[in-house]
């Protein structure tokens, strides 16, 4: 009996050692540039760039794709966005796009025994067609591995702006029902067009209807008042949400999606970060999300954590300035480069759309350092999976095995990978192959660059990482070959 308690305890202590909790801190449209570990001069990240020296920083890390949705639903299914229909950025009440019970990330590690949880914004839809917002939203994070969610459900520029806790709108008064519409507005109800005088912040394009808490929104909604958010405390309510699931569950394993709203429009960070980091209200938010990694490495470290927990810290796409709000985005970016020293941002093809800030720490056992292996996050389910000796699901078809890469073992990381920018592109190494498309060279609104040429466009990222010289006509035949293997890897047998 001794013996049999004595080894139940050895084998679970082995277990722990081989299964640190995981946290993942994702911020919302952060550029390479926009931090300071990543080079940015007029701001200072001290928290990331503290987590950076203790940890492995990738210079080549990358989202899934240079938008939110498509990014997320890789992230989290290990599956390009693009085979699927309907993954592009959702409106608010869109219904669930990864169906209940499909294997993700979540489940990965659900498999593994631990508790999951996913705290900020979700933007992979929620429930089914026509949602009843007043009842329970399901499907959601719940029916696709997550223990425990409290999340927003698109962006915080997108209506309903209230917070769901698992099945339920936090603080809805049943007498003041929730309704929301992308279609017509609510007779009566205030919006941007008809009220500007309401406006705290007008937008400079869209973002025209629902005026809640003196910001108008895209899409229209009614009722619900008790439950609105406050856009100034939504940083901090993510963070206290996300340090009180590290807390319920530091017995561990656990794994937490923590998916901030920083520094996405609209731009509205708390008081307390107003006007610190002399860029406008896009720099404040940059300091708030900051502020959040400080908070919750804080909390690992005060419950004893800091050791046995594996954090990732990446951002859903690239940078934008002007996102379709008025916030002097533009007017105060002076000498700063949010993308750095890349081409493009969110939005775009060029390598600034979704190579993005990348950082692994896991104390003892990652070596503190910089790595350029190419790694991307639609690799997470494959690489946790590995990590906590799960299979790879059979569905997350794109998603490889780099945790090597990840850990600091391998500096090469993938070979090849498929960027989902505007034109999906390909990386071979340190070639860049864009095809031709047609469209627009810059977005009118968003002044960012598409990627769009009506030829195709080939990069020696070597040398090149601004992706300035184009060398598809001189190196035709890599171009060419280039130009065969993303077909063979966006319509081929994948892998
Ligand atoms: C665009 C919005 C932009 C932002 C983006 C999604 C307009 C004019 N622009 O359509 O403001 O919300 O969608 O961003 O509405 S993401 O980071 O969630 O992908
Ligand atoms: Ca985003």
């Amino acid at each position: 009996m001794k013996t049999a308690l004595f080894l139940s305890l050895a084998v679970s202590a082995a277990f722990a050692t081989e299964k640190p909790n995981v946290v993942i801190l994702y911020a919302d449209d952060l550029g390479y540039g926009d931090v300071s570990c990543y080079g940015a001069k007029t701001i200072a990240t001290p928290n990331i760039d503290k987590l950076a020296a203790e940890g492995l920083r990738f210079t080549d890390g990358h989202s899934a794709a240079a938008t939110c949705t498509p990014s997320r639903f890789a992230m989290l299914t290990g599956e390009y966005a693009f085979r699927q229909k309907g993954t592009g950025v959702l409106p608010g009440d869109a219904k669930m796009i990864i169906p209940p019970g499909r294997a993700t990330l979540a489940s990965v590690f659900k498999g593994a025994g631990y508790q999951t949880g996913v705290v900020g914004k979700w933007h992979l839809g929620l429930g089914n067609e026509g949602l009843d917002w007043n009842g329970e939203i399901k499907p959601g994070p719940q029916e696709i591995g997550f223990d425990h969610c409290f999340i927003m459900a698109a962006t915080g520029d997108r209506v309903p702006c209230v917070y769901v806790k698992d099945h339920r709108i936090v603080g809805l008064d049943p007498a003041d029902p929730i309704q929301v519409s992308y279609k017509q507005p609510f007779p009566g109800e205030p919006t941007g067009k008809g009220n500007p005088e309401q406006l705290k912040m007008h937008p400079s394009h869209g973002h025209d209807m629902a005026l809640i808490n003196g910001i108008s929104r895209i899409g229209y909604m009614k009722g619900g008042k008790a439950a609105l958010w406050k856009d100034e405390d939504m940083a901090d309510t993510f963070t206290g949400q996300a340090v009180k699931f590290i807390e319920e569950n530091k017995g561990g394993p656990f794994f937490l999606y923590f998916a901030g709203h920083d520094p996405h429009v609209p731009r509205v960070p708390h008081p307390r970060f107003v006007g610190k980091s002399g860029m406008g209200p896009r720099g404040d938010a940059i300091l708030q999300f900051d502020d959040c990694v400080g908070t919750i490495l804080a909390a690992l470290d005060r419950l004893g954590l800091r050791e046995n927990t594996l954090v990732v810290l990446s951002s859903d796409n690239g940078p934008v300035v002007d996102d379709g709000y008025q916030d002097e985005a533009v007017a105060k970016l002076g000498e700063h480069k949010p993308a750095g020293p890349l081409r493009g941002g969110k939005y775009s093809a060029f390598e600034g759309g979704t190579r993005v800030p990348f950082i692994v720490r896991w104390p003892g056992k990652v070596k503190p350092g910089v790595s350029a292996a190419l790694v991307c996050q639609v690799d997470f389910p494959a690489s946790f999976a590995a990590l906590t000796g799960q299979p790879t699901p059979a569905s997350a078809v794109d998603s490889q095995n780099v945790l090597p890469a990840l850990l600091g073992e391998d500096a090469s990381g993938r070979a090849e990978l498929v960027e989902q920018g505007g034109p999906v592109s390909l990386r071979q190494g340190a070639w860049k192959f864009i095809p031709s498309a047609a469209g627009p060279a810059k977005s009118k609104n968003t002044n960012s660059e598409t990627g769009n040429a009506p030829g195709p466009q080939l990069y020696d990222l070597s040398s090149d990482l601004g992706e300035k010289q184009n060398l598809a006509k001189t190196q035709a035949d890599r171009a060419q070959s280039m130009a065969e293997a993303l077909q063979k890897a966006r319509f081929g047998a994948p892998k």
